[in-house]
């Protein structure tokens, strides 16, 4: 059966998992009425909560009597080391760019690698439908993209497409200014009927788009090549990526390069290292006792696959990233991929606040160790290290997100603990100096709101790159910026902005480190004993703050109840209730108009807290605390620092 191996790459939010899902509608995966979710790919919670891929995941579908196995990957920067691993299973990629918003960063980086890898790519310029769409425009910038990143003249000649894959819909030529409304003239073989055009307001044009998929099958089966295996010889397969269950444990996905590889068959596992014949006796003998291929949302049971096709297997110890499978008399290692390394850290300790364990399983230090060791299982680029104290380990990953991610799965299996401020991982250059990471950084703002980012990103030490217009009132600026210097500023940003710019930034390289930074420029309100908030309280602060408590919220001395308009810590009592001098009272405390707290997620509270800080997470609430929970002792520690920064 003829085949296609790709990959969906594009920025966070372009559309790729919106885009399978229509493949595999039209490509009639479900029964004609199956009801399916939106985003169907998005398996597990916490994606479909968040509405963002974190995992990639394969599936496959049939085009006429060609199978297409598709991976659908997650856009955010924090897994870009993830999708750079499984570029190398597929033959060639769909670039997904969004028609407003053009390449962003994590394009760049995706389609980055996967021209060096030599990749075919096919572009889709997505989202059409979008009233502020800009689709020549970005088309040309995409272009641009691929001279800078020296493609190949074949990856220059890719084939452009513009779809909506929100309806399922996929052009060779842009439709003319105009058809938007009205129903689209075809540039393919007739389709599904369309439901009649009409523009909702709300959301710009819906429905009216007439066509479906089939321009873009038909470039992946012309454009992509076949995978160039050789079903013939003794069997090949690198490991691209890992997944994890609780009922086979770990299972390696990869295409075969080569050779047939059989259920029950005896393998040679082989470390990563140079490619080439190696000594035999460096692998691991194993057995195939799982073996998988993909179909539909399906991991199906198979017998045997030959070269090209991408495989799941499992059953077998010592599965690993990078790891060559191969037949045992021919040790023949392929070219392996080595796990990025991590460029953050934090210190995750013993839940001891005074609410340790009102909500909570699973509180003791053992309990958080063993469920940390346990997640390398499947978290490859996660590190979980011993500290000096018993009671804390560090655990380093590839930024906010991905580390996020495990303490919200953490804390919904029972878990608590205290998570501190995130520290960037240093290196050493080649003269003996110290490194650090830097990130690039996108900021798109209303055009008036541009100083204001520039006053504010100076102090952490971020260089503009790139400054131009981005359409509809707003301008979009580049910067290089230390890592550290963008921790705390998402909130002032947020802030600054009233919610109405973008922000993206993905690390970029390591730099000489950048000295000190701007901190966190407001101080925060301490509560100064144990109780529940009051309205009453909250009112008479709110002037002078924002809160990240309501009303009957529970608050213990030393948490941190909200953010002060000054730059001091301030201790206060939230839990002060009114004088009860006459009989109106709780009817006139009903009537305080308070502003809605601050929601305090845990991407923002890693990037918010300060080194006196930790994050307290439990299965029901996140709170801030001040680490000294004592104001005297936390004044004493707070001289200290001062004292040593000053030496
Ligand atoms: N207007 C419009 N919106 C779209 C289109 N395709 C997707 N979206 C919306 O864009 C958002 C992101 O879509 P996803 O398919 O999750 O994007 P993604 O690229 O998979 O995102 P990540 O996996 O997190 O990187 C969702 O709200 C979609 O409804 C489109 O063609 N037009
Ligand atoms: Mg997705």
């Amino acid at each position: 059966m003829p085949l296609r191996n790709i990959a969906i790459i594009a920025h966070v939010d372009h559309g790729k998992t919106t885009l399978v899902d229509q493949m595999l509608r039209q490509a009639g995966v479900f029964r004609v009425n199956q009801q399916v979710d939106e985003r169907v790919m998005d398996s597990n919670p916490l994606e479909r909560e968040r509405g963002i891929t974190i995992l990639a995941k394969n599936t496959a579908v049939h085009w006429g009597d060609t199978k297409i196995n598709i991976v659908d990957t997650p856009g955010h920067a924090d897994f870009g080391g993830e999708v750079e691993r499984i570029l190398r299973m597929v033959d060639g990629v769909l670039i997904l760019v969004d028609a407003a918003e053009g390449p962003m960063p994590q394009t760049r980086f995706v389609t980055r690698k996967a021209l060096e890898l030599g990749l075919q790519p096919i572009v889709v310029i997505n989202k059409i439908d979008r009233p502020d769409s800009r689709a020549e425009v970005v088309h040309n910038e995409v272009l641009e993209l691929f001279m800078e990143l020296e493609a190949t003249n074949a990856q220059l000649d890719a084939p452009f497409l513009y779809a909506s894959s929100r309806h399922g819909v996929a052009y060779r030529k842009l439709p003319a200014e105009g058809r938007k409304d009205g129903p689209a003239t075809r540039d393919s073989a007739p389709g599904p009927a369309v439901e009649p055009s009409y523009r909702d307001p709300e959301e710009g044009v819906r429905g009216g788009w007439e066509g479906d998929l089939t321009p873009l099958f038909e470039t992946i089966l012309s454009a992509i090549p076949a995978p160039l295996c050789d079903p013939t010889g003794p069997l090949q397969m690198l490991i691209s990526t890992v997944d994890y269950s609780s009922y086979v444990g770990r299972i390696a996905i990869g295409r075969i390069e080569r050779g047939v590889m059989r259920l029950g068959q005896d393998v040679l596992l082989l470390p990563l290292g140079e490619p080439g014949m190696v000594d035999a006796r460096v692998g691991e003998r194993a057995r195939v006792a799982r073996l998988y291929g993909f179909d539909g949302l399906q991991r199906l049971e198979i017998q045997e696959a030959a070269a090209g096709e991408i495989v799941a297997l499992a059953g077998l110890e010592g599965i690993e990233i990078g790891k060559t499978v191969t037949d045992p008399d021919t040790p023949e290692r392929l070219l392996g991929i080595a796990v990025e390394e991590p460029t953050i850290s934090v210190d995750f300790s013993l839940n001891n606040s005074p609410f340790s364990g009102r909500s909570g399983k699973y509180v003791t230090s053992r309990q958080v160790r063993d469920r940390l060791f346990k997640e390398l299982e499947r978290n490859v680029a996660l590190r979980v290290e011993e500290t000096d104290r018993p009671d804390t380990l560090t655990v380093s990953g590839r930024g906010e997100l991905h580390l996020s991610i495990l303490m919200e799965t953490m804390r919904r299996e029972g878990y608590e603990f205290q998570v501190s401020r995130p520290r960037v991982i240093t290196r050493e250059g080649p003269g003996g100096e110290q490194l650090e990471p830097y990130e690039e950084l996108v900021i798109e703002v209303p055009d008036d709101m541009v100083g204001t980012v520039m006053q504010d990103l100076g102090p952490r030490r971020a260089e503009m790159r790139d400054l131009k217009p981005a359409g509809l009132g707003k301008t979009r600026m580049g910067f290089v910026i230390p890592a550290r210097g963008l921790f705390g500023y998402r909130s002032d940003f947020l802030t600054d902005t009233r919610g109405e710019g973008i922000m993206h930034h993905r690390f970029l390289e390591y730099g000489p480190w950048a000295g000190s930074l701007a901190h966190r420029t407001r101080g925060v309100l301490v509560a100064d004993r144990e109780g529940m908030a009051v309205a009453y309280a909250i009112f008479g602060l709110q002037e002078r703050a924002e809160m990240f408590v309501k009303p009957g919220d529970p608050v213990y001395g030393g948490m941190v109840v909200g953010e002060s308009a000054r730059s001091a810590d301030m201790d206060v009592n939230i839990t002060k209730e009114k004088k009860l001098t006459n009989m109106r009272t709780t009817a006139s405390d009903e009537a305080l108009r308070l502003e809605p707290p601050r929601d305090i997620t845990l991407e923002l509270a890693l990037e918010y807290i300060e080194e006196d800080e930790l994050i307290e997470v439990t299965p029901d609430a996140i709170r801030l605390r001040k680490r000294a929970l004592d104001p005297s002792e936390r004044r004493k520690a707070q001289r200290a620092a001062k004292a040593a920064a000053e030496a």
